[in-house]
């Protein structure tokens, strides 16, 4: 029989590890669309309606390249719901001599993955994923040698490894590894001439997905009336450029700025292109470096820029797989309130929360100071559960895969692996968010008051969250600024504010 070759529906490029091992002439490529992958947890519409018309149109590029495609659409009437379960079926109607994968990208459906040899007694290959620049043993011999995973020093070795802004000596460009120091520029006012993500109009197939979509998925988050993705290789290609030529260059100076009714900024939105496969993410950063040194870039964007992908991005990924499958239980501050009803609808009066969580729900998206400082940073210091947040993440974004999501949320975002991933919870008051946005003029609260009825709601949960979890970071000497100033406060003033934060954890229930 052929090679038998399933292409999950992160994994959508020709150029996928278990593809470039094979002839064509001798394969079928198996693509799946099933129930259970798009109801795990309830992921945004706009979301499975990007990954399935994505799959869609992936297929078609396959075919076009000579492949044959076995394609399982959702409403198939034999469709069994599962990846599994599929290639069950596919092994019966093609019999394979062997199938060949590429490796999942979450523990739930790698486990699936490795079941399938006993289960079908034919030989499985699962190849690693090479889209990434750091395979899990480098990985885990980077971790291996040190006490803290640092993603400063993980970056230095991907500079190095991948010669991104070297200079001639092999040394730092510029001489600085990081130019972080020039970014995070306050909000600028509002500029017409801001650039704007292309909207791309959806197709015949888009609209067949969109119809499926808004039938089966009713009572899933979100609107699809916003839905612009790029759905093709080429597509993504021309928002890639679009971002390089009009964004890139002011990317670093505003990239923690925050502005009313302006999602996008200066951000790139290739989050879900790069992560299905629809992108490369080398061959990004590449043209990034290509484009400072044609002089069209400055240093700090063009680091700043190649900083989130080939450290972040790829030092997040480690953490996941090195940390294993138990990661996700984590919560080193034993939070336990539940995720407030608003995370759903968008509706309240911190119009900071209300901004961030209604542009998720119109578009799936949300930029990372954003999901940090805002949705994040509100869930951390008012206790929440952090597996209730970490699905609602999950759900929400278009570009969220659990090897993503999870370290950020839990890790970044929510302190609840007791700080593996950063040296110190990234809680703030209501004030670092003034700074940085244009929201708190148009609150009705107030964002320099701590108590009364309309404080700032995020500044007595701030002094909350340290006042409550005294006994797990004061003795962390990135917090012992917050706690000195907590002990100068007079009893009173924290008594006072230690009763507003629980009264309005109180109405928050
Ligand atoms: P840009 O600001 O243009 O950044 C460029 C690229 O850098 C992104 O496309 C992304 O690929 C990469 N990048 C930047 N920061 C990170 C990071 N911290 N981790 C990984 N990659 C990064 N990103 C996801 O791709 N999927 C997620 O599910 C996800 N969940 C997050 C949850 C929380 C709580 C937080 C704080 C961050 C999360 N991020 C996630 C990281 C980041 O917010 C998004 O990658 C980014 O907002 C995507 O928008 P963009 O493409 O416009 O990014
Ligand atoms: C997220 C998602 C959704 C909504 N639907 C599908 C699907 O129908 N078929 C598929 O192959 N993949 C889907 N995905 C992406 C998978 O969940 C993703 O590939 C796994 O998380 C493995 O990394
Ligand atoms: Fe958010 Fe407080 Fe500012 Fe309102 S005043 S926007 S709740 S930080």
């Amino acid at each position: 029989g052929p090679l038998l070759i399933p292409v999950l529906g992160d994994q959508l490029t020709p150029d996928i590890a278990a593809l470039r091992a094979a002839d064509k002439k001798d394969s079928i490529v198996l693509i799946m669309e099933v129930a259970d992958e798009t109801t795990y947890v309830k992921h945004h519409k706009a979301k499975i309606a990007f990954i399935l018309s994505a799959m869609r149109h992936h297929a078609q590029r396959l075919r076009g390249l000579g492949w044959t495609v076995d394609y399982v659409k959702l409403d198939a009437p034999d469709n069994s719901g599962s990846f599994t379960g599929e290639v069950a079926r596919a092994v019966e109607r093609h019999r394979p001599r062997a199938i060949h994968v590429t490796e999942a990208g979450e523990w739930r459906v790698r486990a699936m993955l490795e079941s399938w040899e006993t289960r079908f007694a034919i030989p499985v290959t699962i190849h690693e994923d090479d889209r990434f620049l750091c395979a899990h043993a480098e990985f885990d011999t980077w971790a291996a040698a040190r006490k803290q995973l640092r993603m400063e020093y993980f970056y230095r070795d991907m500079r190095r490894k991948t010669g991104l802004l070297l200079d001639e000596d092999g040394g730092s460009e510029g001489g600085q590894w990081n130019y972080d120091a020039d970014n995070r520029k306050p909000a600028p006012g509002r500029d017409l001439l801001m650039p704007q993500p292309i909207r791309f109009r959806p197709d015949a197939t888009t609209r067949d997905v969109l119809d499926m979509v808004t039938e089966r998925f009713s009572d899933h988050i979100g609107s699809l009336d916003h839905f612009h993705f790029a759905v093709t290789h080429e597509e993504a290609l021309r928002q890639q450029r679009q971002f390089l030529d009009d964004a890139l260059p002011r990317f670093g100076d505003y990239q923690d700025a925050m502005l009313t009714d302006e999602p996008f900024l200066w951000h790139s939105i290739l989050s879900p292109y790069l992560n299905a496969g629809l992108l490369d993410p080398l061959a990004l950063c590449q043209e990034v470096d290509r484009r400072y040194r044609a002089g069209k870039v400055p240093l700090n964007c063009a680091e700043g820029f190649i900083r989130q992908i080939i450290g972040w991005r790829e030092y997040i990924r480690g953490v996941y797989w090195h940390e294993g499958p138990d990661y996700g239980a984590r919560n080193a501050l034993e939070a336990k309130r539940d995720l407030p009803g608003f995370y759903w609808t968008g509706e309240t009066d911190m119009h900071c929360l209300a901004q961030a969580i209604g542009q998720t729900i119109d578009h799936g998206y949300a930029h990372h100071i954003q999901r940090l400082m805002i949705t994040g940073n509100f869930a951390l210091i008012a206790g929440i559960a952090p597996h209730q947040v970490h699905v609602w993440y999950l759900e929400v974004y278009a570009d969220a895969y659990e090897w993503v999501e999870m370290p950020n949320t839990l890790g970044m975002a929510l302190f609840a692996d007791g700080g593996l991933l950063g040296s110190k919870p990234y809680a703030a008051g209501g004030a670092y968010i003034n700074r940085m946005s244009d929201y708190c003029g148009r609150c009705r609260y107030d964002v320099k008051k701590r108590v009364g009825e309309d404080a700032c709601p995020f500044n007595a949960l701030y002094w909350d969250f340290i006042a409550r979890n005294e006994r797990r970071l004061a003795r962390n000497p990135r917090m012992a600024m917050a706690y000195r100033t907590w002990d100068r406060m007079k009893p009173a003033d924290r008594e006072a504010t230690r009763m507003q934060a629980a009264n309005f954890l109180d109405d928050l229930a």
